[in-house]
């Protein structure tokens, strides 16, 4: 079995698109997520698991649109399972197109199982993506950490489900990926545990609030992923759930710039207009390829879909 690639990094963090191999799938995107996941769920393996990947890489599936006005339908997925949207991974999935020559215009839009994003490709470079209705749907929630204690957050959905802690944690080391890792994974499992969520979506994602490093930025996270692993990037639908908080506090105006460092340094630009229901926020950033790959099961290889 081969799989084709195209991996790239959206400011740090690691996308792979299935460019050839994969299977055809039928349906909306929530369809073939659902087929993908009880079908062909050693595509995501391969990809995203060690010995051919690793947990910080976001794969994804790209294949014909299942609707006239947009130009594909996507599937994300990551080490442990399947993405509703995946903003660094939209921009990746853009500059990969844009590396194989296949962008059908300046704008691509995509059909993802919790709705239609548009892409736009500007001249720096950059992309921007305008993303599914974001909205924060549940303020002040306090979660007992265990090791950390009750822990204040906001619930709000930016095409994944996300807790964002504003208040300082006491006893945490801001400049250690390890300690931010360990509380923000003890922070993910009390929020799965306490049910945080709504209607077709669940928290799957933490995000803790930094005072930024870079003197261009507004503000600096730390995400933690379902899989467990941070985002290197500052996580479009991290940043999209941010901007969605800001808005509901009247601390952001439409249209006005709001500046996101992630933890590894790169810089997401985020605004947003209103809509009833929420927001749509736009996202901005870059992309590079890093390679252009085939990944090779062979079938004596017990490994061959990850460990
Ligand atoms: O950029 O939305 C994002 C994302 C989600 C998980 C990893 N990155």
């Amino acid at each position: 079995m081969r799989l084709r690639v195209v991996d790239s990094h959206s400011e740090g963090e690691p996308t792979r698109v299935l460019v050839g191999g994969g299977p055809a799938l039928e349906g909306t995107p929530a369809e073939k997520r659902a087929e993908l996941e009880q079908t062909h769920d050693w595509v995501r393996r391969s990809c995203c698991r060690e010995p051919r990947g690793h947990e910080a890489i976001v794969g994804a599936w790209i294949g014909p649109p299942s609707v006239p006005d947009c130009h594909l339908d996507v599937v994300f997925f990551n080490n442990v399972g399947y993405l509703g949207m995946c903003g660094h991974g939209t921009i990746g999935v853009v500059e990969t197109l844009r590396h194989l020559g296949q962008l059908p215009g300046p704008s691509v839009r995509l059909n993802t199982p919790v709705g239609v994003v548009e892409a736009r490709v500007h001249e720096d470079g950059t992309v921007s993506i305008e993303n599914v209705v974001s909205y924060r749907w549940d303020k002040g929630v306090v979660v007992d950490v265990p090791g950390w204690g009750p822990v204040r957050g906001d619930v709000a959905f930016g095409g994944n489900g996300f807790f964002l802690i504003e208040d300082a944690v006491t006893g945490l080391d801001t400049s250690s990926t390890e300690a931010m890792l360990a509380f923000a994974r003890a922070a993910l499992s009390a929020c799965q545990e306490a049910g945080l969520g709504s209607t077709g979506w669940v928290v799957d994602h933490v995000e803790v609030a930094l005072p930024p490093l870079r003197p261009d930025a507004d503000a600096r996270n730390f995400v933690v992923c379902p899989g467990g692993e941070y985002d290197r990037s500052p996580c479009g639908t991290g940043t999209s759930a941010k901007l969605a908080c800001l808005a509901a506090d009247g601390r952001l105006a439409p249209g006005e710039e709001f500046r996101l460092e992630g933890w590894c340094g790169g810089l997401f630009v985020g605004h947003f207009r209103t809509v009833e229901g929420g927001i749509v926020p736009t996202v901005r950033g870059r992309a590079w390829v890093t390679a252009e790959t085939e990944l090779i099961m062979l079938a004596d290889d017990p490994f061959r879909f990850g460990l």
